[in-house]
């Protein structure tokens, strides 16, 4: 080897920093690596018996517009940085109510069988005049024996086909009563428990007590940590923020914005996995090998913390997201 000389040195920084580049980039994390000429979204996050960490994602068509979308898809993984992709697991064309808008679906594990509660819907949004629009959307929900599906349309319809209704997520208690959340068309902030076999309604959609502060929404979240119940939402679609409660049915207390919009839409879950608390949302992003231009979106993570009083410490984007998950926990 050469000694270093004088007329070495301004070389040695460059060479160093591209030595690194192989380190940097296996610690490049987000968004996360769900498959190269996949474009997911609106990820669910769930851990069932056997360890894993599942994700439950819609799936874009590439460069899509108005999310016309066919079908959801699962992953799953131990280290959060080696994904398992488990395909399709349910699409628009197993349906009989429904051909199009395989929007953000969530999942749930219940008297040993495994569900995934979708919205799906038909018709156009006719954007210059919405009068002519003839766009639906209901949510479903399917079962299977397996986590990876595939999943089964149980009732062959939508759970209600009034209000138009989407982006459900079905929070089942430590008591095993299963609450379904919901974006409607003037049923935001209701819920609706499920029946024991999940199969239809108990009861009405109730409207919550969101404590007077209600800013348009979609795309809710609710678990619960130390006894207490969390709702979260993109607030006007873009800004992750939170309520807390003492009750699933509230009344909530705002907590305030945990994630700032960023280029476009904003759909998160969030769960606790071998210690760590966990956020999974998506972003648009500029994609290499695209057939556009235009941003798409993906599936990423980052660490989730919490204050003291229990509210969602603000968190930013990073490119690394949970990419030292495995070194962390096995700390
Ligand atoms: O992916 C289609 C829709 O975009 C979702 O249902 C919304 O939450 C938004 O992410």
């Amino acid at each position: 080897m050469k000694p270093l000389t004088r007329r070495s040195l301004p070389w040695l920084l460059p060479a160093l920093l591209l030595g690194l580049l192989p380190w940097r980039a296996s610690l490049a994390q987000n968004p996360l690596n769900l498959g190269a000429m996949l474009r997911t979204a609106d990820p669910s996050a769930h851990v069932w018996a056997d360890g894993r960490l599942y994700l439950y994602t819609s799936h874009d068509e590439e460069c899509q517009q108005d999310f016309h979308m066919k079908d959801w898809h699962a992953f799953s993984s131990t280290d959060l940085v080696n994904w398992t992709a488990h395909g399709p697991v349910l699409a628009i064309k197993d349906l009989k109510w429904a051909d199009d808008y395989a929007w953000a679906p969530d999942a749930a594990y219940k008297n040993g069988k495994y569900y995934l509660v979708f919205p799906a819907g038909t018709g156009i949004k006719d954007r210059e005049d919405p009068k002519r629009s003839t766009k639906w959307m209901g949510i479903g929900i399917a079962e299977s024996d397996s986590p990876t599906g595939p999943f089964k349309d149980m009732i062959g319809g939508p759970l209600w086909r009034k209000p138009y209704a989407n982006d459900p997520a079905l929070f089942i208690d430590d008591d095993g009563k299963a609450y379904l959340y919901f974006h409607g068309s003037g049923a935001d902030y209701h819920v609706v428990e499920l029946a024991d076999d999940l199969r239809g309604l108990k009861g009405g959609l109730q409207k919550m007590d969101m404590g007077g502060y209600e800013p348009k929404m979609e795309g809710p979240w609710v678990f619960k940590r130390q006894g207490l119940y969390y709702f979260t939402m993109p607030e006007n679609n873009r800004a992750l923020s939170h309520y807390t409660a003492r009750s699933p049915k509230g009344p909530w207390t705002y907590r305030g914005v945990f994630m700032e919009p960023e280029n476009g839409n904003n759909h998160h879950s969030i769960v606790q996995y071998q210690g760590q608390w966990l956020l999974f949302y998506h972003r648009w992003l500029d994609t290499p090998g695209a057939a556009c231009a235009k941003k798409q979106r993906h599936v990423a993570a980052e660490y989730l913390q919490f204050n003291e009083d229990g509210s969602i410490r603000k968190l930013e984007r990073t490119r690394e997201g949970v990419a030292d998950f495995a070194r962390r926990v096995a700390r």
